[in-house]
């Protein structure tokens, strides 16, 4: 069986660590990605890393996964609240993921409250900063195992 992760980061994530640091923290999308990597090595898994702005390229990378991935990491970011087009493409390749958050979405503004992704998500995880990434490793690492 394949032990990779699709590791996916949405529109805007890419300026991680260069403003907002009291919503988003101060590690930029390398660090993230890093973490991710040391962590899934740790339980004897791969990451693919992927970060885009545009919606049909993160959709090309979900499609891809479905070749040589165990499962799915991902921070929609802002199409989170407005993506069927992502929902859809998570459903189509019907790999198991994990909807991960940097801030507490609940928190927030009432229009980041509702993820059309979440009801198809195996767990997800808001507010625990770069540290949800890390966490949603190490239960993908659970329910492959
Ligand atoms: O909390 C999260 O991880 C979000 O997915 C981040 C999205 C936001 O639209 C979601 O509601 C929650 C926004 C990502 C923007 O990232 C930036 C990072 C640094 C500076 C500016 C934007």
């Amino acid at each position: 069986m394949t032990r990779r992760i699709l590791l996916v980061n949405g529109p805007n994530l890419n300026l991680l660590g260069t403003r907002e640091p009291e919503i988003y923290g101060a590690d930029t999308l390398a660090d993230v990605e890093r973490l991710t990597e040391q962590t899934a090595a740790q339980f004897g898994l791969e990451v693919r890393a992927v970060q885009s702005n545009h919606e049909g390229a993160l959709i090309d990378a979900i499609h891809a996964a479905r070749e040589d991935c165990a499962a799915i990491i991902i921070n929609p970011g802002a199409f989170t609240h407005t993506s069927v087009a992502l929902r859809d493409a998570l459903a189509g390749v019907a790999l198991p993921f994990a909807e991960v958050h940097l801030s507490n979405v609940h928190a927030r503004e009432e229009f980041r409250h509702h993820s059309y992704l979440a009801p198809l998500a195996e767990f997800v995880i808001s507010g625990a900063g770069v540290q949800g990434y890390e966490l949603a490793v190490r239960r993908i690492a659970t329910l492959l195992s």
